[in-house]
């Protein structure tokens, strides 16, 4: 059985699932493995050099003849030239965290790319189907890094009720039952970032996905709230640190501790003063694998699921 739906159609792949396009994680490595098992990889650009990031998809391109995908991550300053650069290269989609692309949607769009877009509420959803996007995707706030203060759960229905576009599901989903959830609350698709973490093509430091692989239910935080952009990370040393200028009010001190801790944790492994970005799901992740065989369980979990509750999509 496939789970077709128009973000399938849309994509040209296989299965509804994104892999989150995550800083300094989601490398071509990564991405091109999830787009070999008919997913769509999505290359993590974040903060990364122009050259660096075409350099990703270059590599991508070598591992891969399926679609894939890059994360545009829009607080980043030379995000004008990482824009030209994609367009130049040409990617089959672009995902955009972290802000409004309204400002790269006629280019983008104009490049024959398609452009799924991370909002975190209703309003930002229907601007971005009003200027074109071809699906967005709702992230919850038990998503990792960057997060918006809406639930999966309030949000996804929110979403499907006022918007025409495919909806794409994010935040918390890590097995099949968060698909058929997803699924259950009119998503077409799903992005799943912190399991693939802990895929054995993903990059990161090993000690980085031990901590995913350790951490339980209440192990992450949301840290950074007074500088207007919170994160969740996995708790240690740093996160609490920050916690307490959090509550000192002190935004600048947070963004100087910050610089470089992501790169820290997720390169150089240093899991007790480096940036564990991961979701909530970190509890539900419990081995490393490779990430063809983590799709392929996550689809048979979920199509077991919905045929059980008398629910089967139907192809087209
Ligand atoms: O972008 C993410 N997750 C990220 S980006 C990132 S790198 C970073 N590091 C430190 C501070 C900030 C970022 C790590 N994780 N997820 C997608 C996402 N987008 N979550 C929330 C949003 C979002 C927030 C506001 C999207 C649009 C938005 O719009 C505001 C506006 O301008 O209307």
């Amino acid at each position: 059985m496939a789970l077709r739906t128009r973000l399938t159609e849309l994509l040209g792949i296989e299965h509804p699932i994104i892999q989150g396009g995550m800083a300094w994680t989601a490398t071509a490595e990564l991405a091109a493995a999830v787009s070999n098992a008919g997913g769509i990889g999505i290359i993590g650009a974040g903060h990364m050099p122009t050259g660096n990031l075409r350099g990703e998809i270059r590599r991508a391109k070598e591992l891969t003849d399926k679609p894939f995908g890059v994360n545009l991550m829009l607080l980043t300053p030379h995000i004008d030239e990482l824009v030209a650069m994609v367009i130049e290269e040409g990617v089959h989609a672009v995902t955009t965290g972290a802000g409004n692309p309204a400002k790269y949607m006629t280019e983008l769009k104009a490049a024959g790319i398609k452009v799924l877009t991370v909002v975190p509420s209703v309003a930002l959803a229907k601007r971005m189907e009003s200027i074109g996007a071809d699906a967005v995707i709702g992230e919850g706030m038990e998503a990792g890094g960057h997060i918006g203060d809406l639930t999966t759960m309030v949000l996804i229905p929110q979403l499907v009720d006022a918007v025409s576009i495919p909806v794409v599901a994010a935040g918390g989903i890590a097995d099949g039952r968060g698909i058929a959830a997803a699924f259950a609350l009119g998503a077409e698709g799903v992005q799943v970032g912190t399991r693939f973490m802990c895929a054995e093509e993903c990059t990161i430091h090993p000690d980085v996905k031990a901590q995913v692989i350790k951490a339980k239910d209440r192990d992450t935080v949301v840290t950074g709230r007074s500088t207007g952009h919170p994160v969740r990370v996995l708790k240690n040393k740093l996160s609490r640190q920050i916690g307490v200028l959090d509550l000192e009010n002190k935004p600048e001190e947070i963004e100087a501790l910050g610089a470089g801790k992501l790169a820290a944790a997720m390169r150089h492994g240093d899991v007790t003063m480096g940036s564990l970005m991961a979701g909530q799901a970190a509890a539900m992740v419990c081995s490393i694998q490779p990430a063809a065989e983590i799709v392929t369980e996550m689809l048979t979990q979920a199509e077991a699921i919905m045929s059980r509750l008398g629910h089967i999509p139907s192809e087209g």
